[in-house]
């Protein structure tokens, strides 16, 4: 074959990682057994208007029942890699103490079938199902929890760490601290930017004590990382006023994550806003060098980038209360069932800035697709040709970063199954694989067919 690939997804290398990606409570159901107690989502979920249609994740995909034909179906598309979450207080109920060896067995079984079917296992040990019990006591607003988070990540090392070699220590801090204490959209449904913040710091505090005891207990050589969901954040204009909007945005979404973590300092100008607002980051004398604990990959999640504007409709900077006016102005692009805006072009920048921003670090995609209105057959089959060209094109976006320097190693679709999105409930399908919620069963669409296909191409290129 051609160097030269007509496609640019033909040029991914042939160890490029091809995998899916789940999370334990979008997906396990079997909310109360084994021991499992309830966490933050499970008591959220029971708040009135919380949830679409008052939906919760108490049977989900049943996943927890269903877990060897889940995993059959990733090999039967062959895939080599497959990133899931452990829930917390399946495995260590009330967030703290002994572990509880039945939730444990779940997870050993789950790493056991995979390995038995040539499917790397990918654990991510955080993805937003906090003990109640630790939310009862603060939550991630209080330091302690980063704390036990370190704990809880050794206890689940000690058991899964000589299968598992790949291991992500949170998931998306960003929603967890903003979309769940500052904004109050996801769990625990706190509205106060100082809790957001003071979650934002003891994340990553959590985040690093974790790493560093992993380090430690790890015999042999481990790939330890963090995936952060990165939203693109360019000015509407080039006036300085929407170009200090961009900057705000970039700073809140991104730099108050990447520059801890990887130059061991909160960046000044996001420090500046956080302080006109009366809000200080909670740090103590050592937190940045704990943060900045040297990791093996940045897992990237992508969905939309989106255009910022520091003027109002009427042309003001300033709105009533003297604040800098921050908004977001909609362009005239495809969406996708969430209202994102669909930017392929953002995608390759942001993966070009972090390679020129926070080089050394390799990146792996751990999340990237999209909810479309799907409409399936009377055989329930799904003809997703619009989710085909969202990844299709969301690859060709990836293939360009790497020709221009960054260094990619993998891919992920979000996400294997479709399941509970969040405060979206069942309504937004993410899945490349359908899910009948009455009968449970499980229908590739096009989308699962084409990615199939596609991998063994860029293999057989190679
Ligand atoms: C991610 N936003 O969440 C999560 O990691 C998944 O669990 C989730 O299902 C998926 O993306 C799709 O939503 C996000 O508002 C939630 O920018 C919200 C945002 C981004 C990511």
């Amino acid at each position: 074959p051609s160097r030269h690939a007509a496609d640019p997804i033909d040029s991914l290398p042939p160890t490029f990682r091809w995998g899916v990606a789940t999370s334990s409570y979008q997906i396990e159901g079997a909310v109360a057994e084994d021991g499992r107690t309830p966490s933050i989502w499970d008591t959220f979920c029971r708040v009135p208007g919380a949830v679409a249609n008052g939906d919760d994740g108490d049977v989900a995909c049943d996943h927890y029942h269903r877990m060897p034909a889940d995993v059959a179906l990733i090999a039967d598309l062959g895939l080599d890699t497959y990133r899931f979450s452990v829930a917390w207080p399946r495995v260590q109920p009330g967030g703290r103490g002994p572990a509880n060896p039945a939730g444990l067995a779940f997870y050993d079984r789950l790493v056991d079938e995979l390995l038995g079917r040539g499917v790397d296992p990918w654990v991510t040990l955080y993805h937003w199902d906090l003990p109640q019990e630790l939310e009862d006591a603060g939550g991630w607003p209080v330091r302690d929890t980063a704390y036990r988070f370190a704990d809880y990540a050794e206890l689940v090392f000690a058991r899964l760490g000589d299968r598992v070699k790949t291991w992500t220590t949170l998931n998306e801090p960003w929603c967890s601290a903003m979309l769940g204490y500052a904004y109050g959209d996801h769990a625990p449904g706190r509205r106060d930017l100082g809790d957001g913040i003071a979650a934002v710091h003891h994340l990553l505090l959590g985040h690093g004590l974790a790493t560093q005891r992993l380090r430690a207990a790890a015999p042999a050589p481990v790939e330890l990382g963090i995936t952060l969901n990165l939203a693109p954040a360019d000015p509407a204009t080039d006036s300085p006023a929407d170009r200090d909007a961009a900057r705000a945005a970039d700073g809140l979404a991104n730099r108050i994550y990447l520059d801890p973590l990887f130059h061991g300092r909160y960046p000044q100008d996001v420090l500046a806003d956080l302080a006109a607002e009366g809000v200080r980051v909670p740090v103590r004398d050592g937190d940045l060098e704990v943060i900045a604990t040297p990791i093996d990959v940045l897992g990237v999640n992508y969905y939309f980038g989106q255009l910022h504007s520091g003027v109002d409709e009427q042309g003001r900077e300033r709105d009533e209360g003297g604040r800098p006016v921050r908004r977001v102005v909609p362009r005239d692009l495809p969406r996708t069932a969430m209202g994102w805006e669909i930017v392929p072009e953002s995608f390759t920048d942001l993966l070009v800035r972090l390679h020129r921003d926070y080089p050394g670090v390799p990146l792996v995609i751990t999340e990237n697709g999209a909810a479309f209105d799907d409409r399936p057959d009377e055989d329930g089959f799904v003809a997703d040709d619009d989710r085909v060209a969202y990844l299709t094109e969301h690859l060709r976006a990836v293939a360009r970063a790497r020709s221009a320097g960054a260094d990619v190693r993998g891919y992920f679709a979000w996400s294997l199954l479709d399941n509970f999105e969040w405060a979206y409930g069942y309504d937004k399908r993410f899945g490349i694989v359908r899910v009948d919620y009455d009968t449970q069963r499980r229908t590739p669409k096009r989308s699962a067919l084409w990615y199939r296909d596609t991998v063994r191409r860029v293999r057989d290129r190679a």
